[in-house]
């Protein structure tokens, strides 16, 4: 039986309160509207930003369904959409291309003006939810919302991608992966020979390591706290890998040392202003790029002396590692189907949907890289 202009009732996590476990809830999600397209969601990747939201140090507005790394399938479509059928492999995408906006028409610039994380709504592009629970609207997260049985997404906020691609994996292309990949490829622009430092070794700061070794990066120094990540960013491609716990001086002169006095490319993929800081110090003053990539709390500013960009220094950030998504994502999915990333390794656990509050305590406890959610 069609459920295509129906409400659907399903399982959802619902985070009503920061601060407090998801509760898997019976949500309506409510057929989609003209230029929106409802999707069954297979498998959805956890990753750090899902859960700064629920520390409350990214903001969206709640109770929301977060998640936005996710695969699945179009279940229906509004009036209008063209881009993607029923029974299309999809990938929501938490940037949009809606392809007329000045973002869209500029060849290098990716964040596309109709995003929702500057100022997030958490709604549809018509300002309105399609998520209820218990009598009350539930909020999208960016345009995705991926802890949930079904989504609706705006047709701006979704890839067609191979049908054979496996959903489990490809979700990873969601977020993480592309975001850390991305930022050594199309924002930092890593080049044969040079000289890396990547702090933060989850699954996105392991992801730059992926783009950086695919660059030709001749040195991949990776730095975390958690020896624990040590072995997989070596297997992946860091060359050594330091704990800034195991020295007196600042991780940034350790770095310094180490490389010689030349590091060419840092990136900071924890999420914390110390470790944005410490990326942009270790990088070589006169030619040094130091990208940003994680979500610092959004309530902590930054001090620091305009001397350090003076002397030459170029300081980046990127979401979605500057990728156009509609563009970009499904040749991404294309290049895993080829076997061009191992993107596989960077999936430690799989859990159903139900267990998605251990899939953050192992994130919490550090054991985890990815956890796969399955649908
Ligand atoms: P995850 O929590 O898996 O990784 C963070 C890593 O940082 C962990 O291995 C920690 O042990 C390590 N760490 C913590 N403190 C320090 C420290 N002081 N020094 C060195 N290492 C430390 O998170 P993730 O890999 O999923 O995400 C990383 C960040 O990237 C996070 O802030 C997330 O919100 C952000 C992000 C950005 C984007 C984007 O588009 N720019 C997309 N997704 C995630
Ligand atoms: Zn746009
Ligand atoms: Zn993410």
């Amino acid at each position: 039986m069609s459920t295509a202009g129906k409400v659907i009732k399903c399982r959802a996590a619902v985070l009503w309160e920061l601060n407090k476990p998801l509760s898997i809830e019976e949500v309506e999600v409510a057929p989609p509207k003209a230029y929106e397209i409802r999707i069954k969601l297979l498998a959805t990747g956890v990753c750090g930003s899902d859960d700064h939201v629920i520390a409350g140090h990214f903001f969206t507005p709640l109770p929301v369904i977060l998640g936005h790394e996710g695969a699945g399938i179009v279940e229906s479509i509004g009036k209008g959409v063209t881009a993607v059928k029923p029974g299309d492999a999809v990938i929501p995408v938490c940037i949009p291309q809606c392809g007329k906006c000045v973002v869209c028409k500029n060849p290098n610039a990716s964040f596309c003006m109709r995003n929702d994380v500057t100022n997030p709504r958490g709604t549809m592009q018509d300002g309105t939810t399609r998520f209820t629970c218990r009598g009350k609207p539930i909020h999208h997260f960016i345009s995705t919302s991926t802890f949930s049985e079904y989504t609706v997404v705006d047709e701006i906020s979704i890839v067609k991608i191979d049908a054979a691609a496996p959903p489990e994996k490809v979700c990873l292309i969601g977020c993480g992966f592309t975001t850390g990949y991305g930022s050594a490829l199309n924002i930092a622009k890593v080049t044969p020979g040079s000289t890396c430092v990547v702090i933060g070794l989850g699954g996105v700061g392991l992801s730059v390591i992926i783009g950086c070794k695919a660059a030709g990066a001749a040195r991949i120094i990776g730095v975390d706290i958690n020896k624990r990540k040590f072995t997989k960013a070596k297997e992946l491609g860091a060359t050594e890998c330091v704990s800034p716990q195991d020295f007196q001086k600042p991780i940034e002169e350790v770095l310094k040392e180490m490389s010689g006095g030349v590091v060419d490319f840092s990136f900071e993929a924890v999420g914390r202003i110390d470790t944005v800081l410490q990326a942009l110090l270790c990088c070589h003053e006169a030619f040094g790029v130091s990208v940003i990539i994680g979500v610092p709390p959004g309530s902590e500013n930054l001090s620091m002396s305009p001397m350090l960009l003076l002397t030459g220094r170029t300081w980046k950030g990127a979401i979605l590692g500057g990728f156009k998504t509609k563009d970009c994502v499904p040749k991404l999915v294309d290049d895993y189907m080829a076997n061009k990333f191992p993107l596989d390794q960077l999936i430690t656990h799989v859990l159903p949907l139900e267990q998605i509050n251990e899939a953050f305590d192992l994130l919490h406890d550090g054991k985890s890289i990815r956890t796969i959610l399955t649908i």
